[in-house]
Order: structure tokens, then sequence, then C-alpha cells
């Protein structure tokens, strides 16, 4: 996150046309100039007439320029590294199909409220007959992005310090569009200072005293955080929180590993929850979202709330109250001010707290803790209401401990020795892969299997380019983890439809020389579909393909490549991640496809 202010120089104005000739410069290099000055230190793209001089300008003051082949590859690219970097992503497109090509990514980025500044080209504005010519501004503003667009040279320096401002304080995607005549223009420079963030808004105290309440009164409290409770850093200031009043831990898959260690974390809720998870979810009293817009997939329709449950959200955006599930309790307010003001509105420490990972001895069963020392299970805010047990026992911590992963949950391996069971070989994957990892999955039946079978560190070890369930966006959203964070081992986890939809990025990543496992659960289908509609008895031709050698189209890319048919041929990665990783291991995996998921049957009721 920026940290200070932007300030043009002089009298606060920014540059306009007209101003000191001697310090002008080219358009193209005063807008890398304001970005890179910003921060701005990597730039996905794919780069044509239109935006090769302001490409080469970034480039040239610093800038690592990451040549994908495709734009939508680019976008999704800067899209993942945005959200593990927390800093605002850059691509670089040509005008027209530069854009359009980016589109899906762009989308995927603004539904995810990812930070992201797009460049492109853009046809200048009396060039009506041009056949690159189209509707910027109503393109970016269909998909949800915001348009911006010098409309003279004088402009451009305000223009793009506009477009990252917003970019990177209200965490939005912007298409910053540069019309070629403005690009052959000149500008002035303006000294800019760091930008501001925006200041975190706190709940009123009126609303801390009623989330304070609930929290006092339950006895079953489950906290589900969400992509705002990661971008806000609040995993701190929720488990303390959760520490006072007993609270269970979940997040939504956005946030997935945020709570990774907490031994009342349970994991991802919604349709990938463990059926533990769910359980506890469901008998929940009061459930209590953070930065969680406790959608469909989140909640599995409504259904992981019990029919007695109480349901408050917490968010700094008040129309994300209630937009999904009817909320008894919102709360607008930053997620980690917000529960550290719940926090110490419940009172500090005193002689009955129940440190974190510590609870109450004796038998408690799920369902059947104490309310607390509180009488009549409330406490008005103010009151000490520290370390109640809640949903909290040692019992339920045991159970945690022995059933809350998946790879804890007993299943029949229908592995036939021609093809692996999906859950086989991603246990088999997460026994060999290091810890220190990010896991990247593309849409599909398949989904599921990586998410719930691979482990993660933490939040930032999963990136989940899913807001627009599109396919073909797992590889991409993979080289942009592995770009931001080298440090980790990025595992990339794509149906065999994904893969081949994305695949022109496979050259990329052996370009750049990243070590990355891409990992192909290949059914030979859009098994999605099949599933969804085989048992209608409708026709599946349209959504079956005849076996393709995935393998050996790593290989020609310049992967190292192994077709897993059985959980012995594992040993491949095992030799790989012993070696120089001087090449990326593509593991074509033929899997079992008897029956659909259990998660897609939830995910086809939203269709
Ligand atoms: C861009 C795009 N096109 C089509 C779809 C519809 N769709 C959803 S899942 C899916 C099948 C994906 O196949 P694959 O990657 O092999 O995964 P599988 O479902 O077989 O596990 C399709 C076509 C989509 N979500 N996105
Ligand atoms: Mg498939």
């Amino acid at each position: 996150m920026p940290d200070a202010e932007v300030v043009p120089a002089g009298q606060g104005t920014p540059a306009r046309e007209g101003t000191p000739p001697e310090t002008a410069l080219p358009v193209t290099e005063a807008v890398a100039e304001v970005l890179t000055r910003l921060g701005a230190d990597t730039v996905f793209g794919v780069v044509g007439s239109g935006n090769f001089k302001v490409t080469n300008a970034l480039i040239a003051r610093g800038a690592r320029y990451v040549a994908a082949r495709h734009e939508g590859g680019a976008a999704v690219m800067a899209d993942a590294w945005a959200r593990l970097t927390g800093r605002p992503g850059l691509v670089s497109v040509h005008q027209g199909p530069g854009l359009t090509n980016a589109m899906t990514g762009i989308t995927e980025a603004a539904k995810s409220r990812t930070p992201l500044v797009v460049l492109a080209a853009d046809v200048a504005s009396a060039a009506v007959r041009s056949n690159f010519r189209i509707d910027v501004p109503a393109l970016a503003k269909a998909v949800g992005a915001t348009a911006f667009r010098p409309r003279s040279a004088g402009f451009a320096v305000d223009e793009t310090l506009r477009a990252y401002r917003v970019a990177a304080t209200e965490r939005r995607t912007v298409v910053l569009a540069l019309p070629l005549d403005v690009q052959a223009g000149a500008c002035t420079m303006p000294s800019i200072g760091p930008l501001a963030p925006r200041p975190a808004a706190a709940a009123s105290a009126a609303a801390v005293g009623s989330l304070a309440d609930a929290l006092a009164g339950s006895k079953r409290p489950v906290f589900i955080a969400g992509r705002g409770a990661r971008v806000a850093g609040a995993r701190a200031d929720l488990e303390r929180l959760a520490d006072r009043c007993g609270a269970l831990l979940a997040t939504s898959a956005a946030a997935k590993g945020l709570f990774r260690g907490s031994p009342w974390d349970l994991d991802v809720s919604g349709g990938f929850a463990s059926p533990l998870a769910a359980e506890l979810i469901r008998e929940a009293d009061l459930v209590v979202g953070w930065g969680c817009s406790l959608n469909m997939w989140t909640l599995r329709h409504g259904n992981l709330i019990g029919p007695e449950a109480t349901v408050a959200q917490v968010d700094d955006d008040p129309s994300a109250l209630g937009g999904h599930v009817p909320v008894a309790l919102g709360v607008t307010g930053d997620v980690a001010l917000t529960a550290r003001a719940v926090a110490d509105a419940l009172g500090e420490a005193s002689s009955g707290e129940v440190p974190s990972g510590e609870v109450p001895s004796g038998e408690v069963p799920s369902g059947e803790v104490p309310s607390g020392e509180v009488p009549g299970g409330k406490a008005p805010s103010g009151k000490t209401a520290s370390g109640r047990p809640g949903y909290r026992s040692a019992a339920l911590r045991d159970r945690i401990a022995a059933q809350v992963r998946w790879r804890d949950v007993p299943f029949e391996d229908e592995s036939t020795g021609d093809r692996i069971d999906p859950r086989t070989l991603s246990i088999g994957l997460d026994d060999l892969l290091p810890a220190e990892r990010i896991v990247a999955v593309d849409s599909g039946n398949f989904m599921g299997y990586p998410s719930m079978y691979l482990s993660v560190p933490d939040a930032d070890g999963f990136c989940f380019t899913q807001a627009y369930q599109s396919i073909g966006l797992g590889l991409a959203s993979a080289i942009g983890s592995a770009i931001a964070r080298p440090d980790r081992l990025t595992v990339a986890a794509l149906g065999d439809g994904g893969a081949l939809m994305g695949i022109s990025e496979l050259e990329t990543v052996v370009r750049l020389g990243l070590p990355m496992v891409i990992v192909v659960y290949d059914d030979d289908a859009y098994g999605a579909e099949v599933h969804h509609f085989g048992p209608d008895g409708d026709p599946l031709d349209t959504v079956r393909f005849p076996p393709v050698k995935i393998a050996r189209i790593g290989r020609g890319f310049g992967c190292q490549s192994v077709t897993v048919r059985r959980r012995r041929d594992l040993r491949a990665v095992k030799e790989w991640l012993d070696g120089p990783r001087d090449a990326p291991l593509l593991v074509h995996a033929k899997v079992t496809s008897e029956h659909g998921s259990w998660w897609l049957e939830e995910a086809f009721r939203g269709h």
C-alpha cells in the first residue's frame, strides 16, 4: 500500500498545456515517469505499435517488462501479481484487439476489486473511421472497470495520476486509454510525492457496541473472513477478538489460508468446506462476515446458515452489507479497526481469559458449550466478556485437528490403474510439494481437488482468480504469482480444458525460466458440463474430446513433463523437486471422472 499523498508541484495543480517548454517531455515518457515514480516496477503486456513507446519508457525507467503471449494472459498475470504484492498491477496493451483480448482478465480483476492499471493505446479522437476504434470507456464500464482518457497532452499526467490513485486507494481496476495523438504530444512533469493511503474508516461506537453485544450473547460464534480481511491485514485483530468471544475461524475461498496455524481454523466456508467445517458453521448461532460478501459460494446458497443463526457483516463498503444474504447487523468499517474496537469493547484480558489455543478442560461436545460467565449470555458492550469459551472446547479442538482437513476425511480410492483418482493425486502432491507454496487454480469440475487437498501456508499461498468463473486463467495467474513471490514454489492446477485454452502462456513460463509445477487434471472433457448435463441424458459430444498428449505438448514448449496414471508415477515430481528445477514441470494426470464433484452441483445451482 502506498503511504503518502500525491502532490503535483507548483500550486498543487497538475501539468497543463502551455507550461514552460524547458521541462517538456513526450507524453509516453511522462506517463511512464508518473507510474514509476508512484512505484510501478513491473509491467505485463503484449506490445504493438500503440503501446511500444510507453512500454519502452517504463523499461527505461527500470520497470521489469514481462511479455505475455496473449493479452488475456497479461491481464491475469498482473491481477495475480497485484493480489500477492498488495500493489497495483500494471498491464500494457495495443489499441483495439489488444484491449479486447485482455477483457476477460480485466473483468476478473474488476470483479475481484484488484487494483490494476491497464495502459491501453487508443485511436485519436478525430480518427472516427479507424478500424481500431472501439468505445473504450463503455467497454471498461461494462465490466466494472473505470476508464481514464486524457483528452490532450496537457492532461496526460493528471489522468495517469488519477487512474493510479483510484486503482491503489479504492482497489479498482482502471483502464488508462492513451490516444495516439495525445501520445505524440508533449507535456510537463510536476514533482510527485508518494501516494497517500485512504484513511481506514472506523465503525461507529454504536455499531461496535452492537456487535460486541451480539458476540457476548453468542454461544457459538463463527467468523468468516473474506478478501477484505485479507487486504486489510486483519488476521491478528480477528484472532484476538475470536479469542475473546470463543469464535471459530473460517474464510471465503478468496482468503483461504488466512488463519492457517490456528487450532480454530475451519479453512474455507462454502462448497470447499469439509464435512466437519460445514457442520460447525451450520451450528453457529452467530455468523460474522468480515470483509466477506457472504455470497452463494461461501454460504452454499445460504445452507450453511442454521435456522436460528444471526448473521452480521462488517465491511468498509456499505453497499456490500446484506448484498447476498439478509444481515441482522451490518457494520460499516475497516475490518481490522472494527475487530480491534469490538475486542476492546469486550474487555481486556481477565482471570477468565482463554488465550488462543487454550480451552477449558473437560469434554464439552460441540453444540453444548457453556455460554460463558455472562449471565443470560448477554454482556453490554464495554463490560468484560473476555475469555468466554463460546464455541471452543478441548474436545472440539481435538476434533478440528483430526478431521477438518479434507485429506483426513476417509474416501474410497477410485483409481483404476489407468487413471488416478484426483483425490489420491492431490494428496500425493500435497505430500511431495514444499509447504512454502502458492496454489493457483483454474475453473472446472476438477477445481476443488487442488483447492481442498493442497494445503497452503497462508492467504498468499492461494491465488484464486474465480470471480468471473472463467476457465483458462489458471496458468497466467500462476505466472503472475510466481513473479510476485519467487521465494515460493508456484503450483498451477488446471483442467485439460482450461490448460488448452490458456496454453500460449506455457511459452512464457519456459522463457522466463519459472520453476513452476503445472498440474493438469485431464479427464478428456469439459467435465463440468459432462457431469452437469450427463444425468439428463443429453448428448455430450460437444463437451468430450479425444485424448490430447498434453505431456508431449509440454515438452514441445520446453517443460519437463510426466504423465501420471498411478500414484507411483509421482516419483517424477520428487525427482524434479530434488533436481535443479531448471525447466518447469508439467504433470499430466489422467484422472478418473466417474462422477461430478460435490462442489460442482453447488455451483450449478447458481446458473
Ligand atoms: C471462458 C469460459 N468458457 C466456458 C466456460 C464454461 N465452462 C465451465 S467449466 C468448463 C469445463 C472446463 O474443462 P476443464 O478445464 O477440462 O475442467 P473439468 O471441468 O473437466 O474438470 C467450461 C467449458 C467458462 N466457465 N469459461
Ligand atoms: Mg476436463
